[in-house]
């Protein structure tokens, strides 16, 4: 019998409605007649995969027979967005599988409502994650995605009288289509316990860790396509079962209740996503999450993708596992573990090459989302790890004292272990330490992170620390969610961008074309008025169909400064209602905002629950009708995005300088012809080097005079004071004027801002209503208007996340270790 996988179905209308009539009937077990929109989807799911799955085999084969370095991508997040379209653009099945269902009875498009998309991951890093995993698999290059398959993700968001309500997603209630589950392939991962000394046949001196508990992770496979080019890589999330054993243990000592609350304790741990995306806070079971499928994924490579007879010394040449943040950090020690106690190598050999294996990449620049976990949490959850993060440390110090003779204090800054206001582990330094290279995800944050967060280490292994700046997938941001703007591009300079951005470049001339620009200006119209039509079904939303549509879409967060664009709009506002402007004089507005706040961060529910009231006041008053109206869709996730941004005339990119590592919406935006208003921060600064000064709107401090303002004391009060515009944008909102008359329900935010403001608002307020002013200008001309947003597309080619691949290969999973 045949070797290889047998034929998939026939890539034509009939081979398609065969296969899924058939997944219908024989996988879904329903007659076409009796089936239910979720059958439907189901099945139309299952056909795509069906045409995937030759590719997919082939690919596993490919890997494991070839000898080719695997990146081992490791991420507590993958926020992937929905499968569907992806699939179907993957295997160029569009037009088939549309007209196949339409011959069917079916509506592709209620079938492609039908998905909840998979919410994984936060926002940045998780989408950053699933883009990567995409480039990857579209340019060939062999790559394992490791995660959580967590049973519920980030939270669906609700408002309720304005107020952010959180319920559980559960993405998983109609069945995934998408997964293939491998119980099969359990693995067992250990926690808690004490170690032991042992001496060996050989008379070494050798730990054993004695553990306390154990769960079993069970892999769930997700096929990753590439763009039309038959690679299919994986994705391996693991969820969490009881073993036998923890069970046992307890139903022998006769304890029924306690033995199946013990069971969901130990499947606690894939159950849920932390839905906080900075200030981690120490929590025992993100620990466990962490550590359980970080144990999992290192254990599935070494002793299920490597060949049997494999000798690890030769590890570096064939993995390089990427650290996204320092949620897996703890893989470091995890791998010195298997090395020093399992496969008994020395310390130093161990050492070498697990400093090979890894690199890490760093989100942030905000100190407080540094993650430290305490020793006593550390060490009574996983005590062999801790003794072996202490040895690292010990002769890390040792090297440290060698090389700067006398400088105490420097080895004490460097030190992994913190000792105030507890003892615990610095997971940036570990990662920094025991990986061959560093990078920050743009060149500002790249450079922050040398001088500022991780000086004294960049200064010793300065070769170590590098910047790959970020990027996005033009398949789901661009040719998925704007099918009109794809066809132009295509039309107009073929169809080689899809993988290949820099081509984009081609359209610059076009900008100067007036009949180019009037046919761009008709695709961002319709989008336009899609969106509108979604928001009216979806959220009840009758918005203007000509107005500058606005977008503020990010997570909510103080650094961010929704609370800065909330000023601008109750500004205009205040200018038309207190006489000062007439109406006929305000350029025509939407905003668009879109923001989840971490359910424990009190300040940011304050600040969706105020966005929602000047929404509400704003929308509902006469005498600004059809000429600002404010949205704010409740739940903005990928799916949300890929309707708001190919709609967005101005993109707002608004952080505190500085503060933003990176920001990939921004690049979105652009690549989708949004212009830019934005500080000089993060990606931004790249974007507006590319996209050249006259098409973004630059404004607000700059890093160093944010440091400077800092060092001279910032007292927002002296802002507040000294500008009148200032002054009556926040008396308005103070004044209740937008609560029903209620200050009590502004004042946390207003009190804040005007007497702590720690990102600066009301310092970049005069700059970003000079800007803004600029922005209104600029849209007073549609033909210029129109040729800068035709110029964002053509030079923000680079923003693609097969760049920022080609950059990891080139300068760091490619390239020699330092040493
Ligand atoms: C850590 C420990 C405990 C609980 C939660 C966390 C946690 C989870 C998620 C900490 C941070 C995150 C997410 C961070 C994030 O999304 N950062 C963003 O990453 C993007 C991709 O690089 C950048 O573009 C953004 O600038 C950055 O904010």
């Amino acid at each position: 019998l045949a070797a290889g996988p047998v034929e998939p179905p026939a890539s034509t209308v009939e081979g398609f409605i065969e296969a899924f009539l058939r997944e219908l009937n024989y996988g879904q077990g329903v007659l076409l007649s009796r089936s239910t929109i979720n059958d439907q989807y189901l099945a139309l799911a299952r056909t795509v995969r069906e045409y995937l799955m030759a590719g997919w085999l082939e690919t596993g084969a490919l890997r494991r027979e070839g000898d080719r370095k695997i990146v081992g991508y490791l991420s507590a997040e993958y926020l992937l967005g929905r499968q569907l379209g992806n699939a179907l653009l993957a295997t160029n099945l569009q037009d088939i599988a549309e007209e196949a269902m339409r011959r069917c009875g079916i509506d592709i498009a209620a079938l492609r409502a039908q998905e909840i998309e998979p919410g994984l991951g936060n926002g940045g890093l998780g989408r950053l994650a699933a883009c990567f995993v995409d480039s990857l698999a579209t340019m060939d290059v062999p790559c394992i995605g490791y995660g959580i398959r967590y049973e519920y993700g980030i939270f669906r968001q609700t408002f309720e009288n304005g107020r952010q309500v959180e319920v559980p997603d559960s993405w998983l209630a109609l069945g995934s289509p998408w997964e293939f589950p491998h119980p099969e392939r359990q693995v067992r991962v250990d926690f808690g316990g004490h170690t032991e000394k042992w001496t060996d046949d050989q008379g070494r001196e050798r730990t054993r860790w004695v553990p306390g508990w154990n769960v079993l992770g069970i892999p769930y496979h997700h096929m990753v396509p590439g763009f039309r080019n038959g690679t299919v890589n994986t994705l391996r999330l693991w969820s969490a079962k009881a073993t036998q054993a923890f069970d046992l243990q307890i139903f022998n000592s006769g304890d029924y209740a306690t033995a199946v609350r013990a069971q969901t304790f130990a499947e606690n741990i894939s159950k849920v996503l932390y839905p906080e995306d900075s200030t981690p806070q120490g929590k025992e079971l993100r620990l466990q999450q962490q550590y359980f499928f970080v144990a999992c994924s290192l254990h599935d490579f070494i002793a299920n993708t490597l060949p049997k007879d494999f000798d690890l010394r030769q590890l570096p040449e064939r993995i390089i596992f990427q650290l996204n943040d320092t949620h897996p950090v703890i893989a470091i020690p995890e791998l010195m573990r298997i090395l020093v106690d399992i496969k008994g190598f020395d310390w130093d050999e161990a050492w070498d090459i697990t400093r090979r294996c890894f690199a890490y990449t760093c989100h942030t620049l905000l100190p407080e989302a540094l993650e430290v976990w305490s020793v006593e949490l550390l060490g009574r959850l996983l005590p062999r790890h801790l003794e072996i993060i202490y040895q690292i440390n010990e002769l890390f110090l040792e090297e440290v004292r060698q090389a700067f003779p006398g400088d105490e204090m420097r080895a004490r800054r460097m030190s992994i272990i913190a000792e105030h206001p507890e003892r615990s582990v610095r997971m940036a330094y570990l990662a920094t330490i025991g990986s061959a290279k560093v990078n920050g995800v743009a060149e500002l944050q790249s450079q922050l992170l040398r001088d500022k967060v991780l000086p004294d280490f960049s200064e010793y292994e300065p070769a170590k620390f590098t910047n790959v700046t970020n990027g996005v997938t033009p398949r789901r941001f661009i040719y998925l969610a704007n099918r009109r703007l794809s066809n132009l591009i295509t039309d107009t300079i073929g169809s080689e961008w899809v993988t290949d951005l820099d081509r984009l470049r081609e359209l610059e001339p076009y900008a100067d074309d007036a009949g180019f620009r009037a046919e761009f200006a008709a695709v961002k119209q319709a989008n336009k008025e899609r969106l509108f039509r979604l928001l009216s079904v979806r959220d009840g939303l009758e918005l203007p169909q000509h107005a500058m549509l606005d977008v503020l879409v990010k997570r909510l967060h103080e650094y961010k400064r929704q609370t800065l664009k909330l000023l601008h709009i109750v500004s205009l506002y205040e200018d038309v209602i207190s006489g000062t402007v007439a109406i006929d004089q305000v350029v025509p507005r939407t905003f668009i905002f879109g923001a989840k706040a971490a359910p424990g961060y009190h300040l940011a529910k304050e600040i969706i629950f105020l966005i929602n009231s000047v929404a509400a006041t704003i929308n509902a008053d006469e005498r600004v009708k059809g000429v600002l109206s404010v949205a704010f869709p409740a739940n903005y996730n990928v799916t949300l995005a890929e309707k708001i941004i190919p709609a967005a005339d101005l993109s707002e990119q608004i952080s505190l300088a500085g503060k933003e590592a990176s920001g990939t919406g921004n690049m979105k935006f652009a690549l989708n012809g949004a212009l830019t208003i934005g500080t000089d921060d993060g990606a931004n600064v790249e974007i507006r080097q590319l996209v050249g000064d006259d098409n973004f709107f630059l404004f607000g401090m700059t890093e160093p005079e944010v440091e400077a303002l800092h060092a001279r004391g910032y007292n927002p009060a002296e802002y507040y004071e000294s500008n009148d515009k200032l002054q009556r944008t926040i008396n308005l909102i103070a004044s209740g004027h937008f609560t029903d008359g209620d200050r009590a329900l502004s004042a946390q935010v207003v009190d804040n801002l005007v007497t702590q403001d720690p990102f600066m608002v009301l310092a970049d307020f005069q700059s970003y209503l000079d800007a803004q002013a600029r922005v209104d200008a600029a849209y007073r001309d549609p033909e210029r208007w129109t040729r800068s947003a035709i110029l964002n597309v053509a030079r923000s080619g680079f923003f693609s996340s097969d760049r920022s691949m080609r950059d990891y290969l080139d300068r760091i999973w490619l390239s020699s270790p330092v040493e």
